[in-house]
């Protein structure tokens, strides 16, 4: 029988742990995609967070190094300094462990431009535990925290992450995608491919935020959070690129 489809080489034979339809698991499968066809099979180092995606290191078949919750970009920019140049590293993140209390690590290893790829997973909510309120939750939206919807005015303005960071010298490349339906999961893969190559380009920092679903902690079905998603993530975070150094050069 001819295959056409298989599970990529670089996720090991593992069940995913991930609730039906979340994204979490079709990222994990395109950036395993995308490590292979740059012929990262050998030589990627994963870090990954405290998060529903804190078993990130039972699921890539390549060395991961699991960081203590929000610090993925400083233990990523320690091993950057002391493994081959040609390993590529990648960190991959929550909203919570990213944009809350690892906020400080993100800011400063974007800054400092550490050759390093952060994967960047923006449901807008704590997943693990419980359904918190995330810096990224978008006003109006609910959670266990804010029961009748964020109020900015009580507590505080979400943060556009690709927005911020990009006012920054540092990052070499930064793009914001989604995963919602078809068209955009492959563009999805094209963006984690391009952040790998500017990577292996020796360009600096390259980081994507996947505007991403979470339908347990927003009690939807996987279709009604992908359309959540679609409708009032990708307005509230609007996809594309947000620097790009590559182009700077020409
Ligand atoms: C130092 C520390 N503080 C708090 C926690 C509790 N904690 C575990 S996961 C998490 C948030 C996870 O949310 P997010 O990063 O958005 O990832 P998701 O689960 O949504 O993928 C928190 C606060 C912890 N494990 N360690
Ligand atoms: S709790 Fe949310 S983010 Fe965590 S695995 Fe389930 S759907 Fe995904």
């Amino acid at each position: 029988m001819k295959i056409v489809a298989d599970k990529p080489k670089m996720l090991t034979e593992t069940p995913l742990h991930y609730c039906p339809g979340c994204t979490h698991g079709i990222v994990h499968r395109l950036v395993a995609e995308a490590l292979e066809e740059l012929g990262k099979v050998d030589g990627a180092i994963g870090v990954v967070p405290v998060g529903c995606s804190v078993f990130g290191y039972k699921y890539f078949r390549c060395d991961v190094f699991e960081a203590a919750h929000g610090r993925a970009p400083a233990v990523a920019s320690a091993i950057r300094r002391v493994v081959n140049p040609d390993n590529l590293i990648f960190t991959y993140q929550g909203d919570g462990d990213l944009a809350s209390i690892g906020m400080a690590e993100t800011v400063h290893a974007c800054t400092r431009g550490e050759n390093i790829t952060i994967i960047f997973i923006n449901n807008g909510i704590y997943g693990m535990t419980g359904g918190q309120m995330a810096p990224t939750t978008m006003p109006g939206e609910k959670a266990t925290t804010c029961i009748y919807g964020r109020d900015p005015k009580v507590n505080g303005n979400p943060i556009h992450m690709c927005e911020m960071l990009a006012t920054l010298t540092g990052p070499a490349y930064i793009e914001r995608v989604s995963c919602y339906d078809v068209p955009h999961v492959n563009k999805a893969k094209a963006a984690i491919k391009k952040a790998f190559q500017v990577q292996m380009e020796k360009k600096g920092l390259s980081f994507i935020e996947v505007v991403a679903n979470c339908p347990t902690n927003y009690h939807q079905t996987p279709l009604e959070s992908m359309q959540f998603v679609k409708e009032k993530g990708c307005s509230f975070y609007p996809l594309g690129v947000f620097k790009d150094i590559t182009k700077e050069d020409k």
